[in-house]
């Protein structure tokens, strides 16, 4: 086992590699698009555009879909071809987190991102940003069809990124409105509210979508598969768990970010928990000061969360969390299959950013 885990975080730092020499290619075509007659300004803007939004990130979804494949493969060398493509396809979703972050941090209010500031405060940028995340979404389309119209998965592929991005922005707008929906209520905040926010606004297309555009190059079907889309959903969820306590938590130095949720007023697992284990007189305190910009109720609503110790309630549900994902996946019949989620359970354990 222990063997195991090795070899792959190996082949891991030799598919890094690879995976980064292919940006430049890509980015490279989307500027040549022939659709377009560019000027020399909308080339530039293109350009740095795509360098803000879609590099600086750790590239974990990216990377997975070449790990992923390479596993299903059973083999750690992939030929030319079959590098290209899964490294294409692992862009393709680094361009989908650029195009969701982007437009997320408008709407979160947020002021950093991956250690600068969101794409929509830079100077001269404001609001373009909006159509920004509407080029980085048309240039996965862009990039699917120049590279894998013919493939007999081309459709699949197609119907696949649609389906995902469907999911995430459905799980946007639960995020968003139940912010705002009627008088400020957090009575209405549970785990059952938090758990389908956050199961489609990052689960299928962090955790799914690259393991499933590993199966499809490996020619498989992926109506076949409904179980392992469960095992990756449950682990989006630890990891966006993982996220909301990082939000509060987290250094944002490290991180490369500033925690919003507390004066978003979000469905935060943190104040999720913080309501189940509130006194009456902590709820008050929660309910006074939570959703709010000022930095003093901000203050109040960290103090609370210590005293109900959530960072010792985070832990254990880690631990659980961890236990039965692998639990779940050593059920699974198929080796290889073991073998893909597992790798991807063990990048996020306990991550730090
Ligand atoms: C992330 O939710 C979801 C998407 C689809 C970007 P979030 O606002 O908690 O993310 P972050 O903490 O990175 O802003
Ligand atoms: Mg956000
Ligand atoms: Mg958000
Ligand atoms: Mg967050």
């Amino acid at each position: 086992m222990a063997a195991a885990v090795v070899a792959n975080g190996a082949s891991g730092d030799s598919s890094k590699a690879a995976f980064a020499e292919i940006y430049s290619r890509l980015k490279e075509e989307m500027l040549e698009d022939p659709a377009f007659e560019f000027t020399d300004e909308s080339l530039q803007w293109i350009d740095r555009m795509l360098d803000y939004n879609v590099l600086g990130g750790k590239c974990n979804r990216g990377i997975s879909v070449i790990d992923s494949f390479k596993m299903l493969k059973g083999t750690d060398v992939l030929n030319k071809e079959e590098t290209f493509l899964a490294c294409t396809l692992g862009w393709c979703i680094e361009w989908l987190q650029a195009y969701f972050l982007v437009l997320d941090d408008i709407m979160d209010n947020s002021q950093t991102r991956r250690g600068q500031p969101c794409w929509f405060r830079v100077p001269q940028v404001g609001l373009i940003a909006v159509n920004d995340g509407i080029i980085l979404r048309n240039h996965i389309s862009r990039i699917l069809q120049r590279h894998f119209k013919g493939k007999l998965y081309y459709v699949d592929l197609i119907d696949l990124f649609n389906e995902v991005e469907f999911k995430t922005a459905s799980g946007q707008l639960l995020d968003l409105i139940t912010t705002h929906e009627g008088e400020k209520d957090l009575t209405k905040y549970n785990l059952t509210v938090h758990r389908r926010i956050v199961q489609y606004k990052t689960a299928y297309y962090s955790f799914y979508l690259p393991v499933a555009c590993a199966l499809l190059l490996s020619g498989e079907n992926l109506d076949n598969f409904g179980d392992v889309k469960n095992i990756l959903v449950e682990m989006g969820t630890y990891f966006q768990v993982q996220d909301d306590y990082l939000d509060c938590y987290g250094d944002p130095e490290f991180i490369g970010k500033i925690g919003t949720d507390i004066e978003d007023y979000k469905c935060s697992w943190l104040v999720v928990q913080a309501l189940e284990r509130a006194d009456e007189n902590q709820k008050h305190i929660l309910f006074e000061n939570y959703g709010k910009p000022d930095p003093e109720c901000v203050a109040k609503v960290k103090d609370l969360y210590k005293e109900l110790n959530l960072e010792a309630v985070f832990h254990e549900y880690e631990r659980e969390s961890y236990n039965k994902l692998i639990a779940d996946i050593e059920a699974h019949p198929n080796k290889a299959v073991q073998n893909v989620l597992k790798s991807f359970l063990h990048k996020i354990y306990k991550r730090q950013k």
